[in-house]
C-alpha cells in the first residue's frame, strides 16, 4: 500500500477505541485519533533511509517493517503508563500498536514484510501463497490494493462524517456517494490495469527452493547445484530463461513510460509506470536473472564506469551501469556476432556515453526488434532496434546476459 496508511491508522484507532478509551477526556481522545494517524505511516520512516542513505536493502528488510518492534515498544509504554498509573500512556501504547499493526497487515497483500523476524530474515504476505500470486489475485493485484486504498480513504471519510452529521439521511448520501466513487475508481482502475506492470515481488522476496534464503539474496534460486547465471532455467519452473525474459517483456507493450525514471521515491514506478531499463533488469528478474545483484558484486571489485554506488536507490536503473557491467564481464557482443533473442540493445553516444536500452525479442531479416520503454514518450512499444538509433542519433552495441 502506499497512500492509505495514515487513514488506515485512524481507523485502526477508531475500531478499537473501545479497548483503551475508558477514562480519558475528549480531547485526550481526538489527540489519540491523530496519533493513530501518524502511527499508520510510521513503518515507513525507513523508506528516508532507503532513499537518502542506504538502498541496498529493502526498506520493507528493515526492522522497522517488523512487528517485534512495535511489541517490544508498545509493551514498554504500556509498562511505563501501569507504572506511573497514567490512563493517557497506556491507551497511547495501544494506539500506536494497533495503527503500526495496521500498517504491517495492509502491506502483506502483496509481498508482506518479517512476520517471523528474528526467527528469519523472510518476509510474508499474500503474494508469498503461490495460488494466489499466480491467479487471479497475481493477475489482478493492482486494481485490488488500489482499490483497498481508496475504500480506507472512503472509509475514514466516513467515520468523520458520521461523527459530524447525526441524521440518517445524512448518513446515507455520505454512503451513497462513498459507493460510487469506489465503484467508479474500481472501474477506472479495470481500464487503466493493460498500461500498468503488476511486479510479482516474490520473484524477489520468495524463498523458491525454501533454504532460508530470499531469491534476491539467493545465488541459486531453485536449488540444483548451478548458480542463476549460469542456468538454462535460473527459476526451475520448466520455461527457459529466454522464453520467460521475451514473454515478459512482451507483456510490457503498451505499459505507461515512466519519464521520471524512477525519480520522486519512484513515485510512478510504484504505480506500475516502467522506466527505461525496466525492460531488461524486470525481464531479467522474473527468469531468475537478478542483475541488481550480480552489478553489485561487480561494483565491489571493479568500480570503475559506474556513475552512481549501489547505495543510490537507481544503481540498476542507469543504462551506463548496465552498460559498465556487460563491459567488465565482457558480455558485449564482437561486431560481426550474431544477435539473439533476449540480448540488450544499448544505444550509445559519441563520447561512448550510454543513456538509453531497450531489449531484442525478435529477429526478422536479420534486423532485431526490441521492446523500449522510452522511445515513444507514452508507453512501451516494440519497433525496429535501428529505427531508435536512428531517431537518438546513436549507434547500437549488443549485450548477452542470457546463459
Ligand atoms: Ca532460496
Ligand atoms: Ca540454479
Ligand atoms: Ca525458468
Amino acid at each position: 500500500m502506499i497512500f492509505a496508511h495514515a487513514p488506515a491508522g485512524f481507523i485502526a484507532a477508531y475500531v478499537t477505541k473501545k479497548i483503551w478509551q475508558r477514562g480519558l477526556s475528549q480531547l485526550q481522545t481526538r489527540w489519540l485519533y491523530f496519533v493513530g494517524t501518524l502511527a499508520g505511516i510510521l513503518p515507513d520512516i525507513d523508506t528516508l533511509y532507503y532513499y537518502l542513505v542506504d538502498s541496498r536493502f529493502s526498506h520493507r528488510e528493515l526492522i522497522t517493517h517488523t512487528p517485534i518492534l512495535y511489541v517490544v515498544v508498545c509493551l514498554t509504554l504500556y509498562l511505563t503508563g501501569y507504572l506511573l498509573k497514567k490512563k493517557f500512556i497506556q491507551a497511547l501504547s495501544l494506539v500506536i500498536f494497533f495503527a503500526t499493526l495496521s500498517h504491517l497487515i495492509f502491506d502483506s497483500l502483496n509481498s508482506g514484510i518479517g512476520w517471523l523476524y528474528p526467527g528469519t530474515d523472510l518476509i510474508f504476505g499474500l503474494l508469498g501463497i503461490s495460488a494466489l500470486a499466480e491467479g487471479w489475485y497475481g493477475q489482478y493485484l493492482l486494481v485490488i490494493t488500489y482499490s483497498v486504498e481508496l475504500a480506507i480513504f472512503l472509509g475514514a471519510g466516513n467515520i468523520i462524517l458520521f461523527a459530524k452529521y447525526r441524521q440518517c439521511g445524512q448518513r446515507l448520501i455520505a454512503l451513497i456517494i462513498s459507493a460510487i466513487l469506489l465503484c467508479s475508481g474500481i472501474i477506472t482502475l479495470c481500464f487503466i490495469k493493460p498500461h500498468l506492470f503488476a511486479r510479482n515481488s516474490n520473484i524477489y522476496y520468495g524463498d523458491y527452493d525454501r533454504d532460508g534464503v530470499a531469491n534476491k539474496n539467493d545465488d541459486d534460486i531453485d536449488g540444483d547445484g548451478i548458480n542463476n547465471f549460469e542456468d538454462q532455467d535460473a527459476d526451475g519452473d520448466g520455461w527457459s530463461n529466454q522464453e520467460k525474459v521475451i514473454t515478459t517483456a512482451e507483456s510490457m507493450t503498451g505499459v505507461y513510460y515512466d519519464w521520471t525514471n524512477k525519480s520522486y521515491w519512484a513515485f510512478l514506478s510504484r504505480f506500475g509506470f516502467l522506466s527505461n531499463t525496466d525492460v531488461v533488469t524486470r525481464s531479467y528478474d522474473t527468469a531468475g536473472i537478478y542483475l541488481h545483484q550480480e552489478m553489485k558484486r561487480d561494483y565491489k571489485n571493479n568500480p570503475a564506469g559506474y556513475i552512481t554506488s549501489p547505495t543510490d536507490d537507481r544503481f540498476s536503473s542507469s543504462p551506463q551501469n548496465i552498460y559498465t557491467y556487460c563491459q567488465h564481464q565482457s558480455l558485449l557482443l564482437a561486431e560481426k556476432q550474431a544477435i539473439e533473442l533476449g540480448d540488450i540493445a544499448f544505444y550509445l553516444g559519441e563520447n561512448g556515453e550510454v543513456a538509453h536500452l531497450a531489449l531484442v525479442v525478435e529477429i526478422e531479416n536479420e534486423k532485431a526488434i526490441v521492446i523500449d520503454a522510452g522511445f515513444s514518450e507514452k508507453e512501451v512499444i516494440k519497433v525496429e532496434a535501428g529505427e531508435v538509433g536512428r531517431v537518438q542519433e546513436k549507434t547500437i552495441a549488443y549485450g548477452r546476459l542470457l546463459p
